[in-house]
């Protein structure tokens, strides 16, 4: 959708006007970039298989080769992928914040880098990882994991289960990553919700515990969302189009 000049001054004004912005990105950041969203259909090799029943220890438990190859195709697919536009114009965003004494926190669900990998620093990965991995019984780390494994499932030289370093449904979030994005969106005068649907909790609760401590609150997402009737400024278009647009309305203004 063409998003007209107005909207996107709206959303400079607001976070000119911010001491602290707080961003939470989600799979649809880095969909611009061709790594496939979480929750749209998948195709080609996986499209049989629903991400929401891979994501699980009970999965892993289950069909850990299946589990596994799908971790380590995304895994190569990422490798493969470049940060887009969106990516860039977040990590710009952070530059301008330095020069003009704002805090920006970046809060990403994704496991894929791009936004580190885009310069953005900082980052606090809810999620986890994709090119981390660890041994599933111990969860120590695998120094620089094969890419991709030789043999599916992937196991430590003592016979064991590897896994990705991710967060699955019924995990735990890593506690220090969950505490600082809960400081950040209780703390922020502005909070963005980018590219995600909104729905997996403790992420999703971010923006509303923002919007009870009086942030500001915009969502930019190429469809409507449960968050859309809730913040202040809804933007329904594609990332990449919009936050550079934003970012550099931002830098001329000040
Ligand atoms: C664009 C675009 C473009 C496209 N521009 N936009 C409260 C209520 C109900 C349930 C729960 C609750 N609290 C907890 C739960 C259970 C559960 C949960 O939330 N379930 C819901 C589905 C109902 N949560 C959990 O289990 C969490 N753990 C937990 O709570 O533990 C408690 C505990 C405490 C102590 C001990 C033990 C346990 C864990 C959640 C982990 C989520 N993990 C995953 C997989 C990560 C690894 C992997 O990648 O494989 O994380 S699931 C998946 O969803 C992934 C994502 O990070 C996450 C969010 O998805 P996201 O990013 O929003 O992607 P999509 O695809 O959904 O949406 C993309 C959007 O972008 C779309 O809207 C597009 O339109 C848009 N888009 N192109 C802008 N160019």
């Amino acid at each position: 959708m063409n998003i007209d000049e107005g909207t996107i001054e709206a959303i400079a004004s607001v976070l000119a006007g911010a001491e602290r912005i707080t961003v939470l990105t989600g799979a649809g950041l880095s969909a611009e970039s061709g790594v496939p969203t979480f929750r749209d259909a998948q195709t080609g090799l996986w499209a049989k298989y629903d991400p929401a029943e891979l994501a699980t220890p009970e999965a892993l438990a289950r069909n850990p080769e299946t589990v596994t190859r799908w971790y380590d195709w995304r895994r190569q697919l990422i490798a493969r992928c470049e940060p887009n536009p969106a990516h860039a114009a977040l990590a710009a965003l952070q530059r301008w914040a330095e020069g003009n004494r704002v805090r920006v926190d970046l809060v990403t669900q994704n496991v894929d880098g791009l936004l580190q990998r885009a310069g953005a620093t900082g980052v606090v990965e809810l999620h986890g990882n994709i090119h981390r991995w660890r041994c599933a019984a111990t969860g120590r780390d695998v120094p620089d994991p094969p890419l991709p494994f030789a043999e599916y499932p992937p196991r430590t030289p003592e016979g064991t289960l590897l896994r990705p370093g991710v967060v699955w449904f019924g995990e735990a979030l890593p506690a220090e990553a969950l505490a600082a994005a809960s400081e950040a969106a209780s703390s922020c005068d502005v909070f963005l919700s980018i590219g995600t649907s909104a729905m997996v909790y403790p992420a999703a609760g971010l923006l509303h515990v923002a919007a009870d401590n009086g942030a500001r609150t915009v969502e930019i997402n190429a469809e409507r969302t449960p968050a859309t009737p809730l913040v202040d400024i809804a933007v329904t278009s594609r990332a990449g189009e919009v936050l550079p647009r934003i970012v550099d309305r931002l830098s001329r203004a000040v």
